[in-house]
């Protein structure tokens, strides 16, 4: 029982500190707007979501705790190794898949017991119950979602292949894996979509038994031809009963560069975890850019 807590903290370790090799060329564009207020009266006409207050540090927080936020230059994680400048009291966008994006009110900061990971409450509460994809909260005046999200019933014909190859590479044998969410989107709006697919066999109380496992795809189109990228594979190991199952549960730009990011849940049997990776490019693939989580 006791190796499951570390499993959780390696999660969250290494989204931290992955996510600070992760910058966007376009990042540095968008810090810079702040000083442009002075500019010529013809230029404000167009822009009425800037002329609202800023409303701070975009500190982004799902229902396991504080993600992190990006500063301007690079990601930073929400596990309290930097202060977390939230006093209670901010309010939050909130987005959940292809939900209509609400808001929120967050509390002063809190505590996950024990592991000791900073997490916030809403009123209301973030939607989503256990296992299931729920929302992501951002302090940010952007428009979180640029890009519209389509869910799926099925794997389109010309993923499934891909699907049961990527199986196949893991030594999974499932000719009709069950398929947990198809999430159709366009990442960085460039107008070709993107398809998130998770497939899995897990049992319900999550207590892994073998071959159980869970993946979660992206699908993209490079320069025409469809490549896969594993964003999470968790399988069941010899003897232990961790396997994490996996939701995607938002896409949403937490860094103002009109670029999604993929925002996956994880959950095991005492805790639960969210991670939001970046799209950086076709050769860098996605990283993990910021992550928190709570358990026991
Ligand atoms: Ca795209
Ligand atoms: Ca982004």
């Amino acid at each position: 029982m006791k190796r499951l807590v570390p499993s959780l903290v390696v999660l969250l370790t290494a989204c931290g500190s992955g996510g600070e090799s992760t910058t966007t060329e376009t990042s540095a564009t968008e810090t810079t707007p702040t000083t442009s207020t002075t500019a010529a009266t013809s230029t404000t006409a167009t822009t009425t979501t800037v002329a609202s207050p800023d409303p701070g540090v975009p500190v982004a927080v799902s229902r396991f705790g504080v993600m992190g936020w990006w500063d301007g230059d690079s990601w930073v994680p929400g596990d309290g190794s930097v202060a977390i400048p939230l006093v209670g009291g901010e309010q939050f966008q909130v987005v959940l898949l292809d939900e209509p994006i609400t808001t929120t009110t967050g509390s002063a900061l809190a505590v996950c017991e024990p592991i000791g990971t900073p997490i916030v409450d809403f009123e209301p509460p973030l939607p989503g119950s256990s296992q299931e994809p729920g929302a992501v909260a951002v302090i940010a005046a952007w428009d979180l979602r640029p890009h519209g999200v389509t869910l799926l019933a099925a794997v389109p014909d010309e993923h499934i292949d891909a699907v049961a190859q990527f199986l196949a590479t893991r030594g999974i044998d499932d000719a009709d894996p069950n398929v947990g969410q198809v999430v159709v989107t366009d990442i960085e709006g460039d107008g070709v979509a993107e398809v998130l697919i998770v497939v899995n066999r897990l049992p319900d109380d999550l207590f892994a038994r073998p071959d159980d496992y869970s993946a979660v795809l992206l699908r993209k189109m490079i320069e025409g031809d469809w490549q896969t990228a594993v964003l999470e594979f968790s399988e069941a190991e010899d003897g232990s009963p961790y396997i994490l199952r996996h939701v995607v549960s938002a896409m949403v730009d937490l860094n103002n560069d009109a670029r999604m990011e993929i925002v996956i849940d994880a959950f095991y049997y005492e805790g639960a975890g969210t991670i939001a990776y970046e799209y950086v490019n076709d050769d860098l693939g996605p990283q993990q850019a910021i992550g928190g989580g709570c358990g026991a």
